[in-house]
């Protein structure tokens, strides 16, 4: 059995559920195989490491995984991960161009770092290892690996969305990065509208030929795309909600909103997010809807995230300012209408908060896929479950259609659908929820993993060296 390479920024212990999403997917794969995982500590070299020119992998044995990272300078850091991955390619592959920051800097920096990964990567690699990169941190990753003479089989997962093609043109290195791609065997992305945008895009640009639904030939390679969208793991996420502090927080949750309707949305705080369009929708449920005044309750919690990048703090003073207002103008002495947490929660205690509430708006104006959809069904009661209102621009959106799909751009139309899903029979509930759970478990985590893994051994090896 080829022993499994996973390349991520960042590594995480794969013992801790904490880990997340990633983590728990190549678990079994990297256990099974002796893996390794190769990424960035998440530290910043010191200045005198630096300048002894020093940049020394760290090795941690985790069960029969090993854990291999490395640390970034500061302007490496603030070029490729601040400028760059989270300047540049996160704000237009989520299509925000307003947000992007274009600068020479940043990409000579993420091209310097993800040479620096495939120098240190190299030595470490065997003939017959299975290499599975992910994210849009490390796109030109295999082709640096392939100037360095690597022949192995290469898979990239793109975690974000792929934007149509004028938006990526408009990234002054869009031509290199997306050729970039051809140096992977196999490009798997969350969902078959990201696929059709690659196809276009590469049609276009780079004359490349649809062999067939799967198969793109362009710079003298054939590559293999297709569509896998992401999952959770159902059984450990329903565990975790019968768990102590799962059945604890449901318990306290539903006593202490006994009298309400509890919504919940649970977001990192980011601009893809939706959050201030959400808290306008919400705004108009108790403008329409006046039914829910002193009822309907919302509970937001938005973990911190990238605070050190500029849309991010506007972000956060938008949603001061909306929360407030709406409790200002809404609110009675013994009801807040909304309710916004700016912190991380427990884990453990998501599936209560989840099986708790009602309704759970997740209304992102872009995402990749996004796994709290996901996570709330797992967490329902499936003879009394709660609705799922969706934005159709979430990559779940393509799976879930049994969710309430809405536009999170028009309030008025979220704000229809958020009151229907409040009233809806438990009837069409039960039929509604049954469908999604059936998919979200058929599609799940280990699906997830097994499926790109299985796709990646059966491409071809590598005949020529670099695209
Ligand atoms: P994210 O943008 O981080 O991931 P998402 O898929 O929603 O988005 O995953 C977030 C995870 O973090 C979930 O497991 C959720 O429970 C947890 N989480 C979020 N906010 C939290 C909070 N305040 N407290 C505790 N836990 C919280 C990227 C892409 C997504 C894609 C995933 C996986 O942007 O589109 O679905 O990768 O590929």
């Amino acid at each position: 059995m080829s022993r499994l390479v996973v390349v991520s920024n960042r590594t995480a212990d794969p013992r801790k559920s904490a880990a997340g999403g990633l983590a728990v997917a190549v678990k079994e794969s990297l256990q099974q195989t002796g893996g390794l995982w190769f990424g960035w500590s998440g530290k910043i070299r010191s200045e005198t490491d630096a300048a002894e020119g020093s940049q020394d992998l760290r090795r941690q044995t985790v069960g029969r995984v090993t854990l291999a990272t490395l640390d970034l300078d500061q302007h490496d850091h603030d070029t490729y991960y601040l400028g760059y991955a989270n300047g540049v390619l996160w704000p237009v592959f989520h299509y925000r161009l307003d947000l992007a920051k274009f600068d020479v800097q940043f990409a000579a920096g993420y091209r310097r770092v993800n040479q620096l990964f495939a120098r240190k990567l190299m030595p470490l690699l065997k003939p017959d290892d299975l290499i599975w990169v992910h994210d849009y941190h490390l796109i030109p990753l295999a082709a640096e690996l392939r100037a360095m003479g690597c022949t192995n089989r290469i898979g990239f997962f793109l975690h974000i969305p792929m934007p149509p093609p004028p938006i990526m043109a408009a990234i002054p290195e869009h031509e290199w990065l997306m050729r970039s791609l051809f140096a992977y065997d196999l490009v798997g992305f969350q969902c078959e509208l990201d696929v059709t945008h690659f196809a276009a895009y590469v049609e276009s640009e780079a004359q490349a030929e649809r062999l067939d639904r799967n198969h793109l030939r362009a710079f003298n390679r054939t590559l293999h795309v297709a569509a896998y969208p992401i999952g959770i793991d159902v059984d450990e996420f329903v565990n975790l909600a019968n768990g102590k502090e799962g059945r604890e927080t449901f318990e306290a949750m539903r006593e202490e909103y006994s009298r309400r309707r509890l919504l919940i949305g649970v977001d990192r705080l980011d601009y893809s997010k939706g959050l201030p369009q959400r808290v306008h929708a919400f705004r108009e449920l108790l403008a329409q809807y006046p039914e829910n005044r002193n009822s309907a309750t919302l509970i937001q919690i938005a973990s911190p995230s990238r605070e050190d990048v500029d849309a991010y703090d506007n972000l956060r003073r938008q949603m001061d300012s909306l929360c407030g207002a709406i409790n200002g103008d809404y609110g009675e002495l013994d009801w807040m209408p909304v309710r916004y947490i700016h912190r991380n929660v427990a884990r453990k205690r998501l599936p209560g908060l989840y099986r708790a509430s009602r309704v759970a708006l997740v209304t992102p104006l872009r995402d990749g896929m996004n796994l709290v959809a996901k996570e709330y069904i797992a967490a329902q009661d499936p003879a009394d479950p709660g609705m799922l209102v969706l934005s159709r621009f979430a990559g779940a959106a393509e799976q879930l259609k049994e969710a309430l799909l809405v536009n999170p751009y028009d309030a008025q139309g979220t704000a229809q659908a958020i009151e229907r899903a409040l009233t809806m029979s438990q009837e069409e509930r039960v039929n509604r929820h049954a469908a999604l759970l059936d998919r979200i478990r058929k599609q799940d985590v280990h699906w997830w993993c097994n499926a790109f893994l299985d796709a990646l051994k059966g491409t071809e090896t590598t005949a020529v060296a670099s695209p």
